[in-house]
């Protein structure tokens, strides 16, 4: 069996300290539950900065002391994902900023325009090929988010271009409200029309995120779990922690038998150098 790798996305754009008020915002905070997931078998930290008042920013110096702090506090240290989508409205400069500036391992992208609740969440293609091309170049590995079947087309059409290259590593963000739910149909639906030589994980928002790990690690996917996706532990009843959600996954991993990947070895699995 391939390790499991578990994402943490601890903080997200969206989610607000009403939410959930263990949210970790400062750099130092974001530190602290990146160490804790880490401990519990997390590999890689997909993240989110927010500004001195909580709000989402794509600021360099938030990203810089972010993965600084991270890096210090985390042994082994994670792959961070820095996030190129963002908060919705987002300037696309702003969001291609730490990619170019920071060359982090790995990064989102985001290869569709879609309603995001109440919102839309555009992703021109013109400027989803520039992200995907400077991606390349930087050698920043993608990791594409889809949020509905219709996506898939869209990264083979980048395939084909050459602007994306197998194993293209998707995540299955299921049941944002504008996309597909995580109806565990759907989640079957993704991963049989995916190339045999790529890999998937799955981020099932809200009360689709325990079911769709549950499946994802049993049918030899990966999972992302954390506050980005979804703040509680059971129905009603808040998470403590990013923590307690990815100790959830590595625990029915361990259960089922299958080895959760530490950093190093979810290096190896996504082919980053
Ligand atoms: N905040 C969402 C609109 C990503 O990180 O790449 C987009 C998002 C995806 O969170
Ligand atoms: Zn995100």
């Amino acid at each position: 069996m391939r390790p499991l790798i578990i994402t943490a996305a601890i903080t997200g754009a969206e989610t607000t300290r009403e939410m959930n008020p263990t949210l970790p915002i400062t750099p130092e905070e974001q530190a602290k539950a990146a160490a804790a997931c880490v401990k519990a078998g997390a590999a890689v930290i997909h993240l989110h900065v927010r500004d001195e008042q909580g709000k989402p920013t794509q600021s360099l110096d938030r990203f810089r002391a972010s993965i600084e702090a991270i890096r210090a506090a985390c042994d082994p240290a994670p792959i961070i994902q820095v996030s190129t989508g963002g908060a919705v409205g987002e300037a696309m400069e702003k969001r291609v900023a730490p990619i170019v500036h920071l060359k982090p391992e790995m990064a989102s992208l985001n290869i569709a325009s879609m309603n995001f609740g109440d919102d839309v969440f555009l992703n021109y293609p013109n400027d989803v090929r520039a992200l995907a091309a400077r991606m390349r170049e930087l050698k920043v590995m993608p990791e594409v988010e889809v949020y509905d079947a219709g996506h898939i087309e869209i990264a083979r059409k980048l395939l084909k271009d050459g602007l994306l290259s197998h194993p293209i590593h998707y995540q299955f963000v299921l049941g944002v409200p504008g996309g597909l739910s995580g109806d565990l149909r759907n989640l079957s639906f993704m991963i049989d029309s995916i190339d045999p030589e790529d890999t998937w994980a799955v981020a099932g928002i809200g009360r689709f995120e325990l079911p769709c790990a549950t499946v994802a690690v049993v049918s030899g996917g990966n999972v992302r779990v954390g506050y980005e996706d979804n703040v509680y532990y059971h129905k009603g009843v808040l998470a403590e922690s990013n923590a307690q959600l990815v100790e959830r996954v590595a625990r029915i991993a361990r259960e089922y038998g299958r080895p959760v990947a530490t950093p190093e070895m979810a290096r190896r699995e996504l082919a980053i150098a």
